[in-house]
This record gives structure tokens, C-alpha cells and sequence, in this order.
């Protein structure tokens, strides 16, 4: 699909999708956690299919604090594969200034999970932006909107976007899978820069880096 015409498809079914999931709703289909995130069904009817499919993951502020180990409170919400179907999940779906703190929300692409330890995250690592709190609604649609609509010369190096929100701040990850492919890389983090009209230097650390040195690594490649 075209760069235009997915972007046309997306602005028309941004009100269409709501309605649509509005009038479906029916009694379970809405589900609540804890006031942090609600899912709804999203609607059946299918016309523009994305290049792949996408999970939306939510780690439980409450449930992380109790966890024994890293991870074990993430859990997948939501797969959609088409354009009607994200914005029905985004129109029901608290944004980041909603969301508590401690949350974390991922969108990855389907069967690749949003942990180090997943075979394809690997040998990746992460660009970060940052936001005040409660600034970052803009940019997290932004960059769910260039993943899912391929408008990165090198999206097959993406596995997935991450957004913490944290008390002083909310941070935007772009997760990739060749961490040592510079030249990739490079061209990931100019591109999302422009998308999100971000003008501040950014870094990229290896995820093996951060298992090792924790919050001591230090960023490889910056842009
Ligand atoms: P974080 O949540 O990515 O960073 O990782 P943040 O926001 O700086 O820290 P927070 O305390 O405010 O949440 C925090 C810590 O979680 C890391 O230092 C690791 O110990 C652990 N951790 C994070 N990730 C993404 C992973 C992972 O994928 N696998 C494992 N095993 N631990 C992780």
C-alpha cells in the first residue's frame, strides 16, 4: 500500500473505527485493568491489511512491583493486522498521559515478544526519546503509525516500539534486531527523528550492553 493512501485510510477510519466499535460493543468486550487499559473488539469488517501483524503488550504497574523476576507481568492485549482494526484498539486504548505510573506499553510485531531474552531482540538494541510527563501522546501515535504503515527505508529491522511512563518522564523505544548494522540503525533513528519532528540528539544501546552494565551502558551509535 502507498505511503499516501495508507495515511488516507488511516485519517478516514480514525472516527469510522470508533463508531464502528461504539455501536458494536457488547456486554465482556470492553476489558478494564485496574483503570490502566481498556481493549475492545475491534470491528470485523477488513479493507486495508498492514504489512504485518502487531501486539499490543501491557505491563502492570501494580502486578510489576509484586513480580519475583523481570517480565513476568507482561502480558499480551490485543493482536491486529489492518488499519480498521488499530484504530479500534487506539480509540479505546488509554493514551500515555493516561496511563500510571510504572506502565509499560509495547507494540510488537506478532510472535516476537518485548524482552531481551526473545530470540529475535537478541542481538538488538533500542533508540530513546524522551518526554516531559504527559507529553508524549503525539509522538507514541506517531511512531505506532510509521511502524505499522512500513514508512522505515529499513522497517524489516524493527521488532516493536516500547513506551515507559515513569513520574518525571515518558520514554519512546524503537526496538531493532541488528544492533551491529550500524548503517541500519543510523537510518532508523534519522528517520524517526523527522517523523516525530524531534530535535534533540538521540542514543543507541545495545541490548547486550544492558544486560551486562544495567543502567551504566552506554550508547553505540547517536544521531
Ligand atoms: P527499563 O524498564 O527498560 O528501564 O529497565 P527504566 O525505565 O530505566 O527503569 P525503571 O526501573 O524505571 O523501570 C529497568 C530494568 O528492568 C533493567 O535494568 C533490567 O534489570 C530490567 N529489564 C528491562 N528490560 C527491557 C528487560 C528485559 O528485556 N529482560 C530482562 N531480563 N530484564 C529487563
Amino acid at each position: 500500500m502507498a505511503v499516501e493512501e495508507l495515511e488516507k485510510s488511516m485519517a478516514t477510519t480514525d472516527n469510522e473505527g470508533k463508531r464502528e466499535v461504539d455501536d458494536d460493543l457488547e456486554e465482556g468486550e470492553i476489558i478494564n485493568e485496574g483503570g490502566d487499559v481498556a481493549v475492545a473488539k475491534p470491528s470485523k469488517s477488513v479493507s486495508h491489511p498492514l504489512e504485518n501483524s502487531w501486539t499490543f503488550w501491557f505491563d502492570n504497574p501494580s502486578a510489576k512491583s509484586k513480580a519475583a523476576a523481570w517480565g513476568s507481568s507482561i502480558r499480551p492485549i490485543y493482536t491486529f493486522s489492518n488499519v480498521e482494526e488499530f484504530w479500534s484498539l487506539y480509540n479505546n486504548i488509554h493514551h500515555p498521559s493516561k496511563l500510571g505510573v510504572g506502565a509499560d506499553f509495547h507494540c510488537f510485531k506478532d510472535k516476537i515478544e518485548p524482552k531481551w531474552e526473545d530470540p529475535i531482540c537478541a542481538n538488538g538494541g533500542k533508540w530513546t526519546v524522551t518526554f516531559s510527563r504527559g507529553k508524549s501522546d503525539t509522538a507514541w501515535l506517531y511512531t505506532l503509525l510509521a511502524m505499522i504503515g512500513e514508512q522505515f527505508d529499513h522497517g524489516d529491522d524493527i521488532c516493536g516500539a516500547v513506551i515507559n511512563v515513569r513520574a518525571r518522564q515518558e520514554k519512546i523505544a524503537i526496538w531493532t534486531k541488528n544492533a551491529a548494522n550500524e548503517a541500519a540503525q543510523l537510518s532508523i533513528g534519522k528517520q524517526w527523528k523527522k517523523f516525530l519532528d524531534y530535535n534533540e540528539s538521540i542514543g543507541f544501546i545495545f541490548h547486550d550492553d544492558a544486560k551486562k552494565h544495567d543502567r551504566g551502558a552506554k550508547n553505540r551509535y547517536s544521531c
